[in-house]
């Protein structure tokens, strides 16, 4: 059934429900010496190449396979279009391995064909921080699609990831795989109704007209918390501590410190937004709420051909209410022309999806760990993480 991810080290179906197998990594790590030195084989006709994403062609030429290449909705009308400024934020953060970011050429073209890239992370499961790779951009072009390419690219990065240590990772995907965590469902609150129902995202409810649908996903023109406002790079510290202490109550959630939280959370323009309450009196940051932008491609739409999404991140209330402070993240998204406002049942987001109109989506998201057994699957509200 899965005859590449049997052969490797993560939880397998037929191990579902056996209580005999006990928590933590499945392999002890090997002597770094015995880590296998040279590349695995590719098809002739192809090569391994490290990409810099510090470089803006080869940034260029990554951004150009996934725009053409990379993840689609289940009838393929959108397309994940992260930006180029997206990607160099998302592969370079601190301590990140410019050997993580494994591209696959033509070799007598030079074409980029394939990719897949891992970024350093401290993941927390459960009392233990672990050191992990987090592995994301996984792409085939369409042509090459059914060869048995990703296996090969998956052992690639895996033995790039053991060159620095690291044996641990996290990862996503649309797909069923052996076997996820937990499996998180995709909320979608219209920002921009009109044009969502015209591109196909989403359609007129029953006994709905298009006026009575607009007023009804109507937000005020400015937020309503007093102390809400942008976070700035002063905010780092009082950041650091309000995510660290909220994020302390999941089963598996991120240690952020204070460099992390600079290059994750500080807000970059069309890439990254972070917003805060700081208290009017007493000048503390209460609460804290944070999107990302993920564009996607329109696919065969006359009118239109970007979705403008911004996805919820991190957000922690400890004064404000969640839902007022979600109620202004969605005004200040609006108020930036994103047509649609995402987020996953993750952490406590199920406390504001319905009441701010969030509807269900027709994706779900399954969560992975590789070389690490969970006891038992957790559920959505126990995930502290967010991967990009
Ligand atoms: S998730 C996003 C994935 N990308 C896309 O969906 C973009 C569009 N699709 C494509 O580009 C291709 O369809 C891909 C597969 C490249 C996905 N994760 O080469 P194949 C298994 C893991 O013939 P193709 C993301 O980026 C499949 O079950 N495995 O197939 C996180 C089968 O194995 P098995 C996947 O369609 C990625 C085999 O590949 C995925 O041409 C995390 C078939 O290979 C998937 N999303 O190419 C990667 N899709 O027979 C794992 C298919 O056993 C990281 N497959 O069922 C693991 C940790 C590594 C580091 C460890 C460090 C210690
Ligand atoms: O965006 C998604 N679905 C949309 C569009 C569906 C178009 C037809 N298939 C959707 N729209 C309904 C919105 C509606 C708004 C008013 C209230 C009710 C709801 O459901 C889905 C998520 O739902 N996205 C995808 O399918 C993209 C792939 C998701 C898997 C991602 C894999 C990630 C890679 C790892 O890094």
């Amino acid at each position: 059934q899965h005859k590449f991810w049997e052969t490797q080290p993560v939880g397998q179906f037929k191990d579902v429900g056996n209580s005999g197998l006990p928590e933590g990594p499945i392999e002890d790590p090997t002597p770094l010496s015995e880590v296998k030195q040279e590349p695995y084989n590719l098809p002739s006709l192809y090569e391994w190449v490290t990409c810099d994403m510090d470089n803006e062609e080869t940034c260029a030429e990554v951004y150009n396979l996934l725009t053409n290449n990379y993840v689609e909705d289940d009838e393929n009308m959108f397309r994940f279009n992260y930006s180029k400024e997206f990607l160099g934020w998302a592969l370079r953060p601190p301590g990140y391995f410019k050997s993580w970011h494994i591209g696959v050429k033509v070799r007598a073209s030079k074409k980029l064909v394939a990719f897949i890239a891992g970024v350093p992370a401290r993941i927390r499961v459960r009392n233990e921080v672990v050191s992990m790779a987090e592995i994301n951009f996984l792409c085939v072009h369409k042509k090459l699609r059914s060869k048995r390419l990703a296996p090969v690219m998956i052992k690639e990065v895996t033995r790039r990831v053991h060159l620095e240590n690291i044996w641990q990772a996290a990862y996503t995907a649309g797909v069923v795989l052996p076997t996820p965590i937990t499996t998180c469902q995709y909320w979608h609150r219209s920002l921009n109704p009109k044009k969502l129902i015209d591109v196909g995202f989403s359609r007129l409810g029953a006994r709905m007209t298009m006026s009575r649908t607009i007023k009804l996903y109507k937000l005020p023109d400015s937020t309503v918390t007093s102390g809400f406002r942008k976070m700035e790079l002063r905010d780092v510290p009082a950041v650091t501590r309000l995510l660290r202490e909220y994020l302390a109550q999941f089963v598996v959630a991120p240690d952020f410190d204070e460099n992390d939280v600079e290059h994750w959370l500080l807000p970059r323009e069309d890439v990254v937004d972070s917003y805060l309450v700081e208290s009017p009196e007493t000048h503390e940051v209460t609460d804290f709420c944070s999107f990302y932008a993920l564009p996607s491609s329109i696919l065969g739409n006359q009118n239109y051909s970007i979705l403008k999404a911004a996805y919820s991140y991190y957000n922690v209330s400890t004064k404000t209410p969640l839902l007022r402070l979600m109620n202004d993240a969605l005004i200040v998204a609006k108020k930036k022309d994103y047509d649609v406002f995402n987020a996953l049942d993750v952490m406590e987001n199920e406390a504001f999806l319905k009441e701010l109109k969030f509807g269900p989506g027709d994706g779900q998201l399954h969560y992975y760990l590789y070389n690490y057994r969970l006891q038992n699957a957790v559920k959505p509200s126990e995930l502290g993480l967010v991967l990009l």
